[in-house]
């Protein structure tokens, strides 16, 4: 296995071909390793063969070309196509159940999958993000699928991806990754197969603490946005402008305090967080209370925008509410698990009308003056790089009531003329 490896000559399947997948299995196919991507969307298998991606990402039209002219990489919805390939590698969702609880099903099926398809020594790595103690879980069911026996007859591993989009041809490269194994064997070939590719530092582990490592890294950014949203709390109550007293803090060597704002959103922070409780009998509860603290902050926003009606005498029944942004965060058109929408169900049905603009997803207007005309408030609910430059003088003048919500810190000085208020914007 590892002189296949070293030579190019492993062939390797890669199941979901979603954001994750389809650059990973771009990636061995430029390496020149042969790569089957395994995908159930037979419309997306039909366009990536012809070289079209259905993701956007900065380079992937030409890195997939690229791969696809060579024959490295084929894409197929059909499961036998992978049959005795040398390396599976998995990257399919992980989300969350409405009860919150992680849904391992798409996991499953592809481990399934891969169980009738694989041979004996292949090499199982799965980059999705999942529970402690997953990995182990799904060696166990392919050894009674397959009656082989872990560690012996196939090799499998943990090695989460840590890419960002619009960068990501550049961070699978660069940045530094992780391969936990059932035996440190799985790992040694799990972290050759990548050195093909990966040029950032790589270490190896037991798939335990690969999983964790994982779910510690977006825990830790979710309970530190907590802590950040708590100070903004308590910004309000003193009067006084959280943003200044952070940067004030974070001159301190060792200080480094994260941004406050209308919430958390996206596929990895407010999921992660769950998953590294779930298997757990105990824990002592911060990262629940981290976890309910940025839920709770469109609330928050909701709030600030209802007392700023108060104070205008404006009644929120007769209000038009226009929002800024409804990616969950600035210059992307990511909507999974905006604040921004959770704002507009938090406000709907207590307003006259909410409008919505968002230059990267697009909304009920057209363009910002189109959702400000004749409205009673603007909220800002995305940091777009387009908002900060926002001429608020003119566009108040469009407006019937100037009431203005910056849920995101985007406008540095409340502009003339508006009620403004901001998350964590005690002072004005
Ligand atoms: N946010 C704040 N305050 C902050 C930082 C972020 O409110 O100080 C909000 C953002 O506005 C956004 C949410 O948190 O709504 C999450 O944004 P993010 O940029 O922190 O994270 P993601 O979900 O886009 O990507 C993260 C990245 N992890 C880290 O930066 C540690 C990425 O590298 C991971 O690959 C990705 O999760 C993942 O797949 O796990």
């Amino acid at each position: 296995m590892l002189e296949k490896i070293e030579t190019g000559t492993a062939e390797i399947a890669v199941i979901g071909l979603g954001y994750i997948g389809l650059p990973t299995a771009i990636m061995f196919a430029n390496a020149g390793f042969k790569v089957t991507g395994y995908e159930i969307r037979e419309d997306v298998v039909e366009r990536i063969n012809s070289g079209k991606a259905h993701i956007v990402e900065p380079e992937i039209d030409e890195l997939l070309r690229r791969a696809v002219e060579s024959g490295n990489l084929k894409a197929t919805s059909n499961p036998r196509d992978i049959e005795g390939k040398d390396a599976y590698i998995i990257c399919v969702q992980t989300p969350l159940k409405d009860d919150r609880t992680p849904d391992l099903s798409y996991l499953e099926n592809a481990v399934r999958t891969v169980a009738g398809a694989m041979k004996r020594n292949s090499l199982i790595v799965i980059e999705s993000t999942v529970p402690p103690l997953t990995t182990v879980k799904m060696a166990t069911l392919i050894e009674e699928l397959t009656g082989f026996k872990a560690g012996e007859d196939f090799h499998m591993v943990h090695a989460p991806e840590r890419v960002m989009p619009g960068r990501i041809f550049k961070e699978l490269v660069y940045n530094s990754r992780i391969f936990g194994g059932i035996t440190p064997e799985s790992a040694e070939l799990a972290e050759s197969l990548y050195r093909s590719f990966v040029k950032g530092q790589t270490f190896k582990t037991s798939s335990t603490v690969s999983e964790v490592v994982k779910l510690m890294e977006n825990t830790f950014r979710d309970v530190n946005i907590a802590l950040a949203n708590e100070f903004a709390f308590l910004a309000h109550q003193y009067g006084i402008d959280v943003f200044e007293a952070i940067e004030l803090a974070n001159t301190h060597p060792r200080v480094r305090i994260h941004s406050p704002g209308i919430g958390v959103g996206g596929h990895c922070l407010p999921k992660d967080p769950h998953l590294l409780l779930w298997p757990a009998k105990e824990d002592f509860g911060l990262i629940r209370l981290a976890r309910e603290i940025n839920d709770s902050m469109p609330l928050f926003t909701k709030d600030l925008l209802f007392s700023a009606l108060r104070e205008l005498n404006v009644p929120p029944e007769d209000a038009v509410v226009a929002v800024l942004g409804l990616a969950y965060k600035g210059d992307s058109d990511d909507t999974r698990n905006s604040p921004a929408l959770a704002f507009i169900g938090a406000i709907e049905g207590d307003v006259a009308e909410v409008r919505t603009y968002d230059p990267f997803v697009g909304g009920s207007a057209g363009s910002v003056e189109d959702a400000l005309r004749e409205a009673d408030a603007a909220v800002i609910a995305t940091d777009h790089t387009a908002f900060k430059s926002l001429d608020w003088e003119k566009l108040g003048k469009l407006m019937r009531t100037r009431i203005l919500i910056d849920g995101r810190h985007v406008v540095e000085n409340p502009p003339r003329g508006f009620l403004f208020k901001g998350v964590g914007r005690g002072e004005y």
